[in-house]
């Protein structure tokens, strides 16, 4: 039987296990690398392991997130990072050098190699042909202390691409809106979705990182495109001819499900406040004729140099309307030298466009906030709501061409008979390489001194898991709670990351502003549950919406369904993820009702279990009344880490275990 891309470079890396789905696999992992807003736990975790140097063969931390710098605190978690790579054997790219995203698929990604990045964008490299996964900060200090990635094989859906994507406003951003608003934002949990078709053939890697990058909003665990001609005059532009290999599918290979899109037949299209999921097309919404405040453009999903060269062919000789503010992020360095040399940064000044550095900025609500309910159009890839800094804003998401049309217009206007003339951009023949703001690891870094802010605490751990877990169901929310609901980020409580006790205070602070001061008092007596809908934890791989909940004594979450990356969180900070049988039975609990989960250490023991009926708990409710029944499903490692209290402490067991 053939074997698709995934299946390939699967068995490529297989340490232990099963490559087939719903199978266990160890995966011997190439690169990992972190940013700035995870990275800072992430590599307090890597030094808590004791680990003398990364032992993967390429790790990178970027500073993209956290750099706004209105107090000491951004500055200090820098020079943490920086030291502790040198001091770690990691490359540092320094802050301003770009989003970790589009950095490292300029510099480093290669097809056929898995990379794991603590950020839930990271399958951007997806685009190049390498198995690229998002995980927690803890996963990633794990992996580069020299285990394997563990990972539940996902399904394979191929996701098949006719035709050409040759209307003119319409561009590569439409492809993953179209797939979107087909699958919805959990429509890939528990999938890696595998492009082909002869489609492929006219899509660079940059636009195939755009598709990769937004995957990420469909719950997938990755999205990947084979590795062909596109591939190496891409490798070959960036001057890494060498890491280039061919990569496709057999002609025979099996995916569980092939959906077909015809790339001629896209138009347009927007993603409605406040999910990405929530798609109209532009035509549609035209017809409301709705004022339009503010445009972004950029961010780790629309940030290559033909995207900005594009975008100025547009504005270019323009004037953006009065009223407009248009926000403009360039992904790295390298696009932002390119747009100064080629006159384009220019076109992008004259039009009245506001250039910013090259970092996340108000993707995550660092600066660049809408005004009150103001109307901001991106090209970014998240539009879930109070993420842009501003509660009441309307926020969109289009494709980078509708959004310099909306900076010109004012408003939401139909392409359709515009007289711009929009100038498709080809992929240069060679791109500037300058990596002077990428510190490479040496051998004498090993001699640097970590410095560590006042800002920077110590991660903090939990005890071994109670048989009886008696506490208070904390809060009751609907589907697909994101991790920007559990955690916020933003400009205030984004610099709180290394900072634990700090930042639990923020813990659903918009959902309901209390809930920090509640689990305290719950957790003098027991604890709290969080009851949860369907996705639960859908979006950022930021372990602090599972490390900040832990702190403050939560003990378990019980959901329909959880997002995998949270999931995962969860686990690794020693909080039960449980699954309700009978989903019903999330509309009998209450907020502050009382619950009893009796049997837990025992219910943990029983063997490695099928995610739906394995390891089952009884609870009950003692303020109404009743009982039902929820199942967790884990795997005998993820059990293990549970009954330890986490990752950390099931590692340090470990290590102790064998010294003694
Ligand atoms: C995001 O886009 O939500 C972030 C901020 O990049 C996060 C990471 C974080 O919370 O630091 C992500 O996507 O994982
Ligand atoms: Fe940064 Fe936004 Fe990309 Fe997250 S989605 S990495 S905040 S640019």
């Amino acid at each position: 039987m053939g074997r698709n891309v995934v299946e390939k470079i699967l068995q490529e890396h297989l340490v232990y296990g099963d490559t087939k789905t719903g199978s266990r696999a160890g995966l011997r992992v190439d690169q990992v690398y972190t940013q700035d807003a995870t990275g800072t736990m992430a590599w307090l975790q890597f030094e808590a392991t004791g680990t003398d140097r990364v032992k993967v063969p390429l790790a990178v931390s970027y500073v993209d997130h956290n750099m706004l710098q209105s107090n000491f605190m951004n500055a200090d978690d820098h020079e943490f990072l920086r030291t502790a790579a040198a001091r770690f054997g990691a490359w540092f790219s320094r802050p301003g050098n770009g989003i970790s995203h589009q950095v490292h698929l300029e510099r480093f990604s290669a097809p056929g190699r898995i990379a794991l990045g603590t950020d839930s964008h990271t399958p951007t490299g997806g685009g190049i042909g390498m198995l690229a996964i998002g995980v927690g900060g803890l996963d990633a200090a794990t992996v580069m202390a020299g285990a394997p990635l563990e990972l539940r094989v996902p399904e394979v859906v191929e996701v098949r691409l006719t035709g050409r994507l040759n209307r003119p406003w319409v561009a590569a951003m439409d492809v993953i809106l179209e797939l979107l608003k087909r699958l919805t934002v959990k429509g890939g949990v528990g999938k890696i979705i595998e492009y082909s078709g002869p489609g492929l053939k006219q899509l660079s890697v940059p636009e195939r990182a755009t598709i990769t990058n937004m995957g990420a909003e469909l719950g997938a665990t990755t999205s990947i495109f084979p590795s062909d001609e596109k591939t190496l005059s891409f490798l070959k532009a960036q001057g890494r001819e060498k890491d280039w290999v061919e990569l496709k599918a057999d002609p025979d290979a099996v995916y569980s499900d092939t959906i077909t899109i015809n790339l001629s037949g896209l138009e347009p299209m927007m993603a409605a406040p406040h999910s990405p999921d929530n798609v109209v097309t532009v035509r549609e919404m035209a017809e409301r004729k709705m004022k339009v405040d503010q445009v972004c453009i950029g961010s780790c999903t629309n940030s290559s140099y033909m995207v900005m060269k594009e975008v100025a062919s547009v504005l270019k000789g323009h004037t953006v309307q009065p009223g407009m503010n248009l926000l403009v992020n360039p992904g790295s360095r390298q696009v932002a030298l390119m747009l100064a040399r080629d006159g384009l940064l220019g076109d992008f000044l004259a039009a009245g466009a506001r250039v910013l550095e090259c970092s996340c900025g108000p993707c995550i609500g660092m600066g660049g906030s809408p005004g009150s309910a103001q109307v901001s159009v991106r090209t970014y890839n998240r539009n879930f709501k109070g993420r842009s800094g501003t509660k009441d804003a309307m926020v969109y998401l289009a494709n980078p061409l509708i959004c310099a049309l909306f900076a010109l217009r004012g408003e939401v206007a139909a392409p359709d008979g515009e007289r711009i003339d929009v100038k498709r951009a080809k992929e240069p023949a060679s791109y500037p390489v300058a990596d002077n703001m990428l510190v490479p690891p040496s051998a004498e870094g090993r001699q640097t001194a970590i410095r560590k802010g006042p800002n920077i605490k110590e991660v903090p751990l939990k005890g071994p898991v109670e048989n009886e877990i008696h506490a208070e169901a904390l809060l009751v929310v609907g589907d697909n709670i994101t991790t920007d609901d559990i955690m916020p980020a933003g400009s205030q409580i984004l610099p709180l990351r290394s900072n634990i006790p700090a930042i639990s205070e923020y813990v659903y602070r918009a959902i309901d502003a209390d809930f920090s001061k509640r689990a305290v008092a719950a957790k003098g007596k027991g604890g709290g549950v969080i009851i949860g809908g369907e996705n639960y934890g859908q979006g950022s791989s930021r372990e602090h919406a599972a490390l900040a909940p832990m702190y403050l004594g939560v003990k378990a979450v019980i959901a329909k369904s959880f997002a995998r990356i949270h999931r995962a969180n969860l686990i690794n900070f020693g909080i039960l993820p449980l699954v309700f049988k009978d989903p019903a039975d999330h509309d009998r609990i209450s907020r502050q009702d009382e619950l009893l989960i009796k049997n837990v250490r025992g219910a943990l023991k029983e063997e490695d279990a099928s995610p739906r009926t394995g390891q089952t708990f009884v609870v009950a409710d003692r303020t109404k009344g009743f009982t039902f029944e929820v199942t967790s499903g884990l795997s005998r490692r993820e059990a293990d880490l549970i009954l330890a209290g986490g990752l950390l402490p099931y590692t340090r067991a470990k290590f102790t275990q064998s010294d003694n």
